[in-house]
């Protein structure tokens, strides 16, 4: 296997919950406050991993966050021992211990943007963590992002770390969810997308009236320059402002990209002939595939509802390209109506597979927020830490912990026992030493 794009997903972590902090994406406020399956979502999460590493593809996993961050919630002034500052959250700002709880770590397309080695300047693996500033319970992932992206890929000859972005809204990052790469093969320098919401510098640049724009284009364009990309391997696209505000929080909810294909909604992009035909300039020789969708066969609220677009296009072993979409997509009419079609159209996608992510799903995250995406040649793939890798027995092993550590429900209410934290940690701990990935927690830390 000479070179290959490694999928990461985050592990859900023991303390999942709908709590309803995103405002911007439907699914989060939706299900506020809704009961949670912690032990069933990780499972599902385990299965999606498992299923794409018997399709052939390489497969890996990213530790969850120490959840909660009592360190944050000290720092808003609340004093004691752990249990003293949960009982003492709980009794006076029940949202904010919520937001520290949360388990948004999964979604590790948004733990931080990667650019392979055939791109960049250095020719290293580069990452830079998201900093997510726009959304609280987000913003306090970095660091611990950092450290666990560190311990997983941690050859400093082959893989170069960044810190994350100036935590500020003009700095607004929100990592892979709004970049994608074009490539002939995996191991070939290809073409940087970075999608971005507003400009935080000039706000007389279009952007959305009602919901935020998470990801500005400052952000994107220090990212590429962190990375050693340059212009003649990235393009910069402003995502349709009004799609934002009908709930597309982050491009990967209305357009994926695979090697030479880009599946895309008809109103993804503010300029979207402009933004194709750089593409294609900048491709070369490389003869790109842009499927578009249109509105008339899928409408904005359906592709939000279904994630017909968060879904993964994978290359299979026989270089065909299968579509992994939510069970979602498939209850929907139109949207499977389209899946149906898809494999018949003249594009490289020749197969539609739906997995169930539904304890995700109802806080707006799908198959492809559950996935950062990495482009490896043979030598950096045997740098990863190998205990990262999804085999059947890393598969039955982490089955066998999320048994043993995870609550079958939670609801808000629960928050407030001090007990969670301590099976978190408890949990959390033993992680480390199944994955091999030394003190990545501030509790380890100490
Ligand atoms: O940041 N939801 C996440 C979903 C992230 C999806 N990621 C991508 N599209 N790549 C978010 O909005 C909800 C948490 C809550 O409400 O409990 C949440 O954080």
């Amino acid at each position: 296997m000479p070179h290959v794009e490694m999928n990461f997903d985050g592990l859900v972590g023991p303390t999942h919950n709908y709590a309803g902090l995103s405002y911007g994406n439907v699914a989060s406020l939706n299900n506020a406050k809704g009961i949670s399956h912690p032990k069933q979502a990780a499972k599902q999460g385990l299965v999606k991993m498992k299923t794409l590493a018997d399709l052939g593809i390489s497969q890996g996993v990213l530790a969850p966050q120490a959840r909660p961050d009592v360190n944050v919630l000290r720092r808003l002034g609340f004093t004691g021992n752990d249990a003293q500052v949960i009982n003492k959250a709980a009794k006076s700002d029940p949202i904010l211990l919520s937001a520290c709880y949360s388990a948004s770590s999964m979604w590790t397309a948004n733990a931080a943007t990667v650019s392979p080695s055939a791109d960049t300047a250095d020719g290293k693996v580069h990452f830079t963590p998201a900093n997510l500033t726009n959304k609280f319970h987000r913003s306090i992932e970095p660091e611990t992002t950092g450290r666990i992206l560190k311990a997983t890929f941690n050859d400093s000859n082959i893989f170069e770390h960044h810190a994350h972005l100036p935590e500020n809204d003009h700095f607004g990052d929100e990592g892979a969810a709004n970049h994608t790469r074009f490539c002939e093969g995996y191991e070939q320098p290809g073409v940087e997308l970075f999608v971005y919401g507003r400009h935080a510098f000039n706000t007389a640049k279009p952007a959305p009236k009602k919901f935020p724009a998470r990801q500005t284009i400052e952000a994107s364009q220090a990212v590429a320059r962190l990375h050693g990309l340059d212009e003649h391997n990235t393009v910069f696209a402003l995502q349709n402002p009004d799609v934002i505000d009908q709930g597309v929080f982050h491009n990967d909810v209305i357009s994926v990209g695979n090697q030479n294909v880009l599946f895309y909604h008809e109103q993804a992009f503010a300029h979207t002939e402009q933004v194709l035909a750089e593409i294609q300039r900048k491709m070369g020789q490389t003869h790109m595939h842009f499927i578009q969708v249109p509105t008339e066969a899928v409408s904005i609220n359906d592709a939000v509802k279904s994630y017909l677009f968060n879904t993964q296009i994978i290359t299979l072993p026989n270089g065909d390209m299968a579509i992994i979409a939510p069970t979602e997509a498939q209850d929907n009419e139109a949207v499977n109506q389209y899946l149906t079609t898809l494999p018949h159209l003249n594009t490289p996608i020749k197969q539609v597979k739906f997995i169930d992510v539904k304890q995700s799903m109802q806080n707006g995250g799908g198959p492809a927020c559950l996935r950062l995406r990495v482009a490896l040649k043979e030598h950096e793939l045997l740098a990863i830490n190998p205990h990262t890798q999804i085999t059947n027995n890393k598969f039955i092993e982490l089955n066998q912990w999320v048994d043993k550590h995870y609550r079958d429900e939670l609801s808000i209410a629960d928050l407030a026992d001090p007990n969670l934290l301590n099976e978190s940690q408890t949990a959390l701990d033993e992680l480390t030493q199944i994955l091999q990935l030394g003190s990545v927690y501030p509790f380890q830390l100490v």
